[in-house]
């Protein structure tokens, strides 16, 4: 089982390299942060963007060597990303400058996109001072109001992915405001209904409590205070969360009011997938960019690629050697 992300970079610097493709990689911070996961050995980068902006700035993050793939249109840069990930001229896919919505439709894009059939779904996990492990988040990055059947989708692609790094049982928190179901609060019946799946074992092995409020969920004495005999109680691994609004917001606090860590990729793709904001520090990045790669080591229809035909791409491709700038 993972217990932070010192540990989870440890992991991925002890699997194989990956090819990371960036999608407008014209970032500092991220330029960061890749140099980083190329220097711990796990990544080797393919930088989207417009050539003549870009190489300058990889020289400067002190990227000894990469790929420049020559796409000036920054509208472009997603979808060209995404391209190449799934034609096999790279391995996983990272967003840079690009808006987070305009990144998923270049993902789901029916022709070229990154699409398996199943539902996408994010996931993020941090790692707060005050909390004893890490938590799992889903689904805050992707699916705005999801209903039972794509909960359930959420729920077994969160399941799925932290099988692959160790967790055989996770605890998992389906959130509501309160325990009480009600069919007035879809949020509760839908709790109500993915723990009876889930005690009827037809989800993935896990323990899951819901409709369940935050405090009880991780307060051991709140629980108590209100006679709700919880087996997840105070040891949440995972938090369902009802919409993207919520485990959005939730996440964001940690990430601003507790300076809690994070990592974020997008599940149920056929190949692995990046999801960071913006904003991240290049610390921050590199989790991400980490768990992405353990959970394609771990995952063989994730790590491993089908050779296709390269895409038929308008891009130059630049090989750096730059040295390391101080
Ligand atoms: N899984 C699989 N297929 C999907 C999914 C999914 N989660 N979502 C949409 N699709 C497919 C649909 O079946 C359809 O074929 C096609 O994609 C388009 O679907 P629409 O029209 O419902 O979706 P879009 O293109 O309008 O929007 C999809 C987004 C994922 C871009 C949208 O839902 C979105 O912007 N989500 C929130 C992103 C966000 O703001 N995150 C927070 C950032 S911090």
């Amino acid at each position: 089982m993972l217990h932070n992300f010192t540990e989870l970079r440890q992991r991925a610097a002890a699997g194989r390299q990956y090819r990371l493709c960036v999608a407008a990689a014209a970032d500092e911070e991220l330029l960061a942060a890749v140099a980083l996961a190329a220097d711990m050995g796990f990544v080797k980068p393919v930088l989207v963007g417009d050539g003549e902006t870009l190489e300058p700035m990889a020289r400067a993050a002190g990227l000894q060597a990469c790929s420049i793939v020559h796409c000036p249109q920054q509208d472009e840069c997603a979808l060209t990303a995404v391209r190449m990930v799934s034609s096999g001229e790279a391995d996983v896919l990272m967003k840079g400058r690009v808006n987070t919505s305009e990144y998923l439709r270049a993902i789901l894009n029916r022709e070229h996109g990154l699409r398996s059939g199943n539902l996408l779904s994010a996931l993020a996990v941090y790692e707060l001072g005050e909390y004893h492990k890490l938590i799992f988040c889903s689904d805050s990055g992707m699916n705005t109001a999801p209903d039972l059947g794509q909960k359930a989708g959420i729920l077994h692609n969160a399941l799925s992915a932290m099988r692959c790094l160790g967790f055989d049982m996770p605890k998992v928190a389906a959130l509501t405001a309160n325990e009480a179901v009600d069919p007035k609060v879809p949020s509760t019946t839908d709790a109500k209904a993915l723990a009876d799946m889930a005690a009827e074992g037809k989800t993935l092995p896990c323990l899951l409590e819901g409709p369940i409020a935050f405090d009880v969920a991780f307060d051991r004495d709140a629980a108590a205070h209100k006679g709700i005999a919880s087996k997840i109680s105070g040891d949440v691994d995972l938090i369902l969360a009802p919409n993207i609004e919520t485990g959005n917001a939730l996440g964001k606090s940690w990430l601003t009011l507790n300076k809690a860590q994070w990592a974020g990729v997008i599940l149920g793709t056929i190949r692995p997938v990046v999801l960071g904001s913006r904003s991240d520090t290049a610390e921050v990045k590199v989790n991400s960019i980490a768990l992405a790669c353990l959970l394609a080591q771990a995952s063989p229809s994730l790590g491993e690629h089908v050779e296709a035909a390269p895409a038929q791409l308008h891009t130059s491709t630049i090989s750096l050697s730059a040295k390391r700038t101080q």
